[in-house]
């Protein structure tokens, strides 16, 4: 069974399908979203949460920022502690001089979805598409949604990219090699900045979420099982690798999440063709080690907002034409700084000559950081831009 052709066909209602639904039903482009979760799970994912000053821009001129403007909160510090000592970064006063927004994703999917549903777009949840050829999507239990285009906002594991690279696109990939627990907890952040935690133990992470939630993160070996994380050791480990003895205890909370998140990175190497366009994780998968995944997401799908506008209001197509390419200069610039602040955060396994190379070399980009002006100016341009 076929159901109507809309413009748009959209799978998968994250920041980057939601933000595209929303500039389309603006601009006067019909869409459809799907989406294979149901609404609560869909608006209750806690993810990220650092917005960078574009991603503010995008949301704010297309009227999507009304909760993030209210209720985020505004970050211009971030704090290094490691066996030399602690030192702040003040990056709303080096680089470029912009603050980061602190709004949870999961708030963000909300608002977005409430906005989308206000301007009469159509979102099926609990909706699985399993496959899609020439804008027709073949959804799970029969029946197929056309399009005369399909925009894949489906994640890294999405169909749309299955799709693509079925037909030889390659994906350019790396592995970091490391996993974080990523643990979210019911207290209050413990240091009014971001902190990053360098320890002979693993990298520590701290980073706000709201007034009485924090996301923390441990460093540990590709596998591990989070139920072997106890709340007493998540804490322990913590207090160790982030050196309470010295700096000041953390306020603990009940943790109500830890998963396991493999450090990899990945990039298309081109984000569509014809009538099948990416946005977001599903063009390119990037480490949580800079914060940047959420933020590429926001940028790519208003970009393809514009071109998918000029090519079905106008039978433009040169802005599809240029997508990938405008898009994949700030991907690879991104994945660039996030290598560069993974490879700060996280010295290598291991006691041997290589190891002992590496992790010298660490701790000279700790320090160059701490005492450098250019080194931090460059920090905080790539740390807030996109
Ligand atoms: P999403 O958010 O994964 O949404 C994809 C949606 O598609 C649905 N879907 C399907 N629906 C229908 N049919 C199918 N076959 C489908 N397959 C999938 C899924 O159910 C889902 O709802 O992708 P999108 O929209 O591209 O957004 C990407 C961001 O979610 C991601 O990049 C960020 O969360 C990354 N990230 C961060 N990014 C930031 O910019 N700042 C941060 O502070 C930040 N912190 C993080 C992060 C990612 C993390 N994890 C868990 C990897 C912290 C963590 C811990």
């Amino acid at each position: 069974m076929t159901t109507a052709q809309v413009g748009v066909v959209i799978v998968g209602a994250g920041p980057a399908g939601l933000v595209l639904g929303n500039l389309l039903l603006d601009r006067g482009v019909d869409c459809l979203i799907l989406e294979r979760r149901d609404r609560a799970a869909v608006e209750g994912r806690a993810r990220a949460g650092f917005l960078a000053p574009h991603s503010v821009r995008i949301l704010t001129e297309n009227g999507l920022a009304a909760g993030l403007l209210a209720r985020g909160q505004t970050h211009t510090t971030c704090l290094f502690r490691s066996d030399q000592g602690e030192f702040t970064l003040d990056y709303g006063k080096l680089g470029l001089g912009e603050p980061h927004t602190v709004y949870p994703q999961q708030e963000l999917v909300r608002d977005l979805v409430a906005e989308y549903l206000r301007r009469g777009g159509e979102i099926r949840f609990g909706a699985e598409a399993e496959e899609v050829t020439d804008g027709r999507v073949r959804m799970r239990g029969g029946t197929d949604v056309t399009g005369r285009y399909v925009a894949g906002c489906d994640g890294h594991r999405g169909i749309g990219r299955a799709a693509l690279t079925a037909h030889g696109t390659r994906t350019a990939r790396w592995d970091h090699g490391v996993s974080w627990l990523a643990v979210l907890v019911a207290a209050p952040p413990s240091l009014s900045a971001v902190g990053y935690a360098l320890h002979e133990r693993g990298f520590a992470g701290h980073m706000a979420r709201t007034a009485s939630v924090t996301r923390y993160y441990l460093q540990c070996p590709r596998g591990t099982d989070p139920a072997e994380w106890s709340e007493d050791r998540i804490w322990t480990e913590l207090a160790t690798r982030m050196r309470t003895a010295e700096f000041g205890p953390l306020r603990e909370g009940a943790v109500l999440e830890k998963t396991l998140v493999d450090l990899r990175s990945d990039v298309l190497e081109t984000l569509g063709a014809g009538r099948l366009w990416l946005a977001g994780d599903s063009a390119g998968l990037i480490s949580p080690s800079a914060a940047k995944g959420a933020n590429l997401a926001i940028l790519q799908a208003e970009s393809l907002a514009r071109a998918l506008e000029a090519a079905l209001l106008r039978g433009d197509g040169t802005g599809l034409a240029r997508y990938a390419g405008d898009c994949l200069s700030r991907i690879w610039h991104a994945h660039e700084f996030s290598q560069w602040m993974s490879t700060l955060l996280h010295g290598p396994d291991g006691d041997d000559d290589t190891a002992c190379y590496g992790r010298s070399l660490q701790y000279a980009r700790l320090e160059s950081l701490r005492t450098s002006r250019s080194h931090q100016d460059f920090f905080a341009e790539n740390y807030t831009g996109i």
